[in-house]
């Protein structure tokens, strides 16, 4: 009777033991969502304004998260545009919606980044303001 149940035991932790295996072949993998780093935009923007260039990259990263990233690089004569702050405003493209101006983070000397969750999928406009200035991109978002 004692061995017959030691011998249940021993199979049922075999079996959990073998289905960790199997789990962890066939789980979907969590790690992939989270991989941040995305290589190709969804979108990108590089226009020369009177005080220096602005670039963007949006990457529409699925269920309506966007991540922006924003480079201004002052004109070398253009001094007081070193200082600048961009400003960014998403909207939608087709519908009359208010604008959003979600945080931006500053990552490093005129580079910042925007994450931000889309109320809805659908086409959207980013603009982005130096100054009295706009540079606009249009992207998709799912
Ligand atoms: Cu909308």
């Amino acid at each position: 009777m004692k061995t017959r149940f030691v011998a249940a035991l021993l199979a049922v932790g075999f079996l959990l033991f073998a289905g960790m295996f199997i789990w962890a072949t066939i789980r979907p993998s969590a790690q992939g969502e989270a991989a941040a780093p995305v290589s190709v935009a969804t979108a990108t923007l590089s226009e020369p304004l009177s005080d220096g260039r602005i670039e963007a990259q949006v990457f529409a990263l699925g269920n309506k998260d966007v991540q922006l990233e924003i480079r201004f690089t002052p004109d070398a004569d253009a001094i007081e545009a070193a200082g600048m702050r961009p400003s960014v405003n998403f909207a939608m493209v087709e519908m009359h919606m208010d604008g959003f101006d979600p945080p931006m983070q500053l990552i490093e000397v005129g580079v910042w980044r925007v994450r931000f969750k889309l109320p809805m999928a659908g086409r959207w406009v980013v603009s982005i303001g130096i100054g009295e200035e706009f540079a606009e991109v249009e992207f998709n978002a799912d």
